[in-house]
């Protein structure tokens, strides 16, 4: 027999196999919302030159701002990475084995310029015909794997029409995507996800996906966490997480969530049912 526990419903096995992503509702409660926001918005406004290392601002495109490894700067980031209703979803997903292997802020203003989907990777691209074994789905033996996968963390009300956009079901398909496929409300090819300030969405990075344009007066506040198998993935070579020479600014459990390992971590053990045992 299969040792391994899921922690995922079946709906939820069921939902995730056919579309590829999962959205949590009311994860994040309000008044911890509000003490990200303030964070982030005080980083947002110092000099570049002051936001303490390891963190680091950039401009992707005119329209995005983003803060990398914010989980150093504060631990309410942490606390954020480890939160059990994610946690849960996340280790579904993995074999109960996660490593956080990226983690990032963005800001995105009013912009329309077309978009185009993409699936994410570390920068290695496969040949066409060939899947990319960094960035697997499978699903067997009432279990999901998905090795490369994202969450998206709404901290402001996404709107419908407008935010996070994709291609439902594209996680398993093998055949070229068409060319120009628009990045927008588009169903049933492509939708776009309405959410409320606190809500989760955990999705395959392996689906056509991408930021729609932005319609709103006030900016698109998001996080974005990055997940692979803990066992065997340190996609990010050089530089990965953990961040060794910044050791003293994350908890142990921190530590130990961005690690390769073979061991059920902490963050882990803490959400499986019966914890952990038969
Ligand atoms: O900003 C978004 O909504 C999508 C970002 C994304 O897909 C990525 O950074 O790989
Ligand atoms: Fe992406």
């Amino acid at each position: 027999m299969f040792a391994i526990q899921s922690t995922l419903t079946e709906e939820e096995k069921w939902h995730f196999d056919l579309h590829g992503f999962l959205v949590l509702r009311n994860v994040i409660p309000p008044d911890k919302i509000e003490e990200m926001l303030a964070i982030l918005n005080h980083w947002l406004s110092i000099d570049e030159s002051e936001l303490p290392a390891p963190m680091r601002r950039s401009r992707q495109e005119p329209c995005k701002t983003h803060i990398d490894h914010i989980q150093y700067g504060h631990k309410l980031f942490q606390d954020l990475a480890m939160n059990p209703d994610i946690i849960r979803v996340v280790s579904g997903l993995t074999m109960n084995a996660p490593r956080l292997f990226h983690y990032n802020f963005t800001m995105m203003t009013k912009y329309d310029s077309l978009q185009s989907f993409h699936r994410d990777d570390s920068g290695f691209k496969f040949p066409p015909g060939f899947r990319n074994p960094h960035n697997d789905y499978q699903a067997a033996s009432g279990h999901i794997y998905c090795s490369h996968l994202a969450t998206w963390v709404a901290l402001v009300d996404v709107p419908p029409e407008t935010g996070f956009c994709l291609v439902p079901g594209s996680h398993k398909s093998l055949f070229q995507t068409p060319a120009n496929l628009p990045v927008k409300h588009n169903p049933p090819t492509s939708i776009t996800l309405p959410m409320q300030a606190g809500d989760v969405t955990i999705f395959s990075t392996n689906l056509l996906h991408d930021a729609s344009p932005w319609t709103q007066d006030y900016p698109r506040m998001n996080i974005f966490q990055r997940y692979q198998l803990s066992a065997y993935f340190n996609e990010s070579g050089k530089g990965g997480y953990p961040l060794d020479e910044y050791r003293d600014k994350i908890s142990d459990e921190q530590y130990e969530l961005e690690s390769l390992s073979k061991d059920i971590k902490a963050a882990v053990q803490r959400i499986l049912p019966y914890g952990g045992e038969e």
